[in-house]
């Protein structure tokens, strides 16, 4: 083999490489079709401590999401709704009343696929470019946004989730209660914090606004909710 040809054999490797990981990363959140996956965490179960410890990770990863992730595998096999893609069953089945389990199941295994995304390691900080400026045009400040952020979720009574959204050209402070998803009011989510017990209670008891703020100090991932726009 000359070395032209080794040099063209290595390319079209990393090409073929390349679009083999770009295809992985996104399965890892913008699964599209059926059967769910519990994707892999995107990072280390200990990474996120000592704000999130691996106990919490285990439990709440390990058990919580898959058994969201099988439950609803298991209410949609033979189900006419199998084509579908994972966002249109969320919207199909939103307040129907005879569907609340596959509901709650499908868009549970959803906003956990996302929230893990929105987490990192060092993260925290803040955001830049189009997100920093949209931020700043909706809330006056990101030390305002920060602060009613929080207070959202201080103020959910019961189980949820406090989002970032795009509405329109704006951006919102949303609560959703148990699975509910912006993605049934045609909002976009940009970032997310689970604010169910199962998310904080092993590391900050009932402290949820503690967790709240270290999330948004120490582990927010900015880029993936700019990523979102
Ligand atoms: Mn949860």
């Amino acid at each position: 083999m000359t070395g032209n040809q080794s040099t063209r054999r290595c390319f079209l490797w990393f090409i073929f490489c390349g679009c083999f990981l770009l295809g992985a990363l996104n399965t890892t959140f913008a699964q599209e079709k059926l059967p769910l996956i519990l994707a892999p965490l995107p990072f280390d179960q200990s990474a996120l401590e000592p704000f999130i410890s691996s106990q919490t990770l285990a439990f709440h990863y390990g058990k919580h999401h898959a058994a969201y992730v099988n439950n609803a595998n298991e209410l949609l096999k033979g189900s006419s709704l199998e084509n579908k893609s994972i966002e249109e069953l969320i919207k199909a089945t939103a307040a129907k009343a005879d569907q609340v389990t596959l509901f709650n199941n499908i868009a549970q295994a959803w906003n956990h696929a996302f929230f893990w995304q929105c987490l990192k390691p060092k993260g925290g900080g803040k955001p830049e470019g189009k997100l920093a400026k949209l931020i700043e045009e909706s809330f006056g400040s990101f030390a305002q946004f920060k602060e009613e952020f929080t207070n959202s979720g201080k103020t959910l009574f019961g189980s949820g989730w406090v989002w970032l959204v795009k509405d329109g050209e704006k951006l919102r402070i949303v609560q959703t209660f148990n699975a509910e998803t912006p993605l049934t009011l045609n909002q976009k989510p940009l970032f997310v914090v689970d604010v169910w017990e199962h998310a904080y209670y092993l590391d900050f008891q009932n402290r949820r606004v503690d967790f709240i703020k270290e999330i948004l100090e120490n582990l927010a991932n900015w880029e993936f909710a700019a990523s979102n726009l």
